[in-house]
């Protein structure tokens, strides 16, 4: 592709805008080169011995959310945890695969940022050969902190300085906003670097596609019912067009296609995850998603309320989440302000 640049040429622009610092800078590089390990890794599957359960037969090995850890969860943690350690740019950093939040051992420099992540999303499709990815966000560490604890962490998706995701498909792609817009970097295997394949992308505001798992649907709150209803009646009912469904059930596919081409993704609230408050992770699934969507003309919501403005609570605080394509948002939006029961 004529007049690609190579990721490292597009950071080294952008802090001669001004844009960002140098520190950020490598930080980024940093995380996408632990992202090329996790690619090489997912990409042997079954030859490299990463399918299937971590833990021992018969004891499975459960994170913080409760649920069973994939080997490929564990080693891409690692892999992350040991890239970002030596570095010099981080303070403290927090994943999806961790209980609380890590501060930089003091064996190492520490830097001005944190860093959280979703490791490896998506894991439920890694043994069936169906894209998973890597998302990540960084927020800078509180003036004078030292060695920050989860609280320092707690900010809201505003206060985000650099988001991005690596999706491990038929490509592996890197997404990343540095707050200027949205850019796609594609892995030149041959070179071994991502090169841009598409600046400041728009996500069209209006869709005709959607993005949920409808198998809720009956545990779904009245707005929900009302929403999708309207939308599966198509062009003879209110919304006057036909929507066509889709769902990998990796956010990291489902969000690169809206970004691509549109659409809305949702994962609302429903009765079997009310009481956690939803089932997506605020803070390393919904923010750097919400960052991406938005520098690329879209939006993201609780449904509710805008979904970087959600002061959070908890590290692993999970939230209703609808983003893509603006005016689809609003809409679905309207069907919750409508029935005026506020559970953000
Ligand atoms: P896992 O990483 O545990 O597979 O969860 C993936 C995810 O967090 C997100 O990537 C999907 O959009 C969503 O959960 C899929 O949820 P369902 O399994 O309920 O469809």
């Amino acid at each position: 592709m004529s007049g690609a640049i190579a990721l490292t040429r597009y950071l080294i622009e952008e802090q001669r805008a001004g844009h960002i610092n140098a520190e950020l800078r490598l930080l980024v590089e940093v995380v996408a080169r632990a992202c090329k390990q996790i690619s090489v890794a997912v990409g042997k599957g079954a030859l490299g011995g990463v399918l299937g359960d971590a833990g021992s037969p018969g004891e499975a090995s459960i994170n913080v959310q409760g649920e069973a850890q994939k080997k490929l969860d564990v080693l891409s943690n690692e892999i992350l945890l040991e890239a970002n350690a030596w570095g010099g740019h981080l303070a403290g950093l927090a994943s999806e695969e961790m209980d609380a939040s890590q501060p930089i051992p003091d064996t190492y420099p520490h830097g001005n940022y944190l860093l959280l992540f979703d490791p490896l999303d998506g894991s439920s499709n890694i043994d069936v050969n169906v894209s998973v990815g890597t998302i990540f966000s960084v927020l800078r560490c509180p003036e004078g902190i030292a060695t920050p604890a989860d609280a320092h962490f707690l900010q809201p998706g505003t206060a985000q300085v650099a988001a991005g995701y690596c999706v491990y498909g038929p490509q592996t792609t890197l997404v990343l906003t540095v707050g200027h817009g949205t850019h796609v970097f594609t892995l030149d295997r041959e070179v071994g670097s991502f090169t841009m394949t598409a600046r400041g992308i728009r996500i069209p505001e209006e869709t005709k596609e959607f993005a949920v798992n409808m198998s809720n649907q009956r545990f779904w709150e009245p707005p929900m019912q009302a929403y999708v209803g309207d939308l599966l009646a198509g062009k003879d009912g209110p919304r006057g067009k036909d929507f066509n469904m889709r769902w990998v059930a990796s956010m990291v596919a489902d969000v690169h296609r809206i970004l691509t081409r549109g659409g809305i993704f949702s994962y609302p609230l429903d009765s079997k995850c009310a009481a956690k408050g939803g089932k997506l992770r605020l803070m390393y699934e919904a923010n750097p998603m919400s960052l991406l969507v938005e520098q690329a003309g879209g939006a993201a919501s609780t449904g509710r309320q805008r979904m970087l403005e959600v002061q959070p609570t908890g590290l692993h605080q999970r939230v209703p989440v609808f983003l893509g394509s603006k005016r689809e948002v609003e809409a679905a939006e309207g069907y919750h302000h409508a029935q005026g029961t506020d559970a953000s």
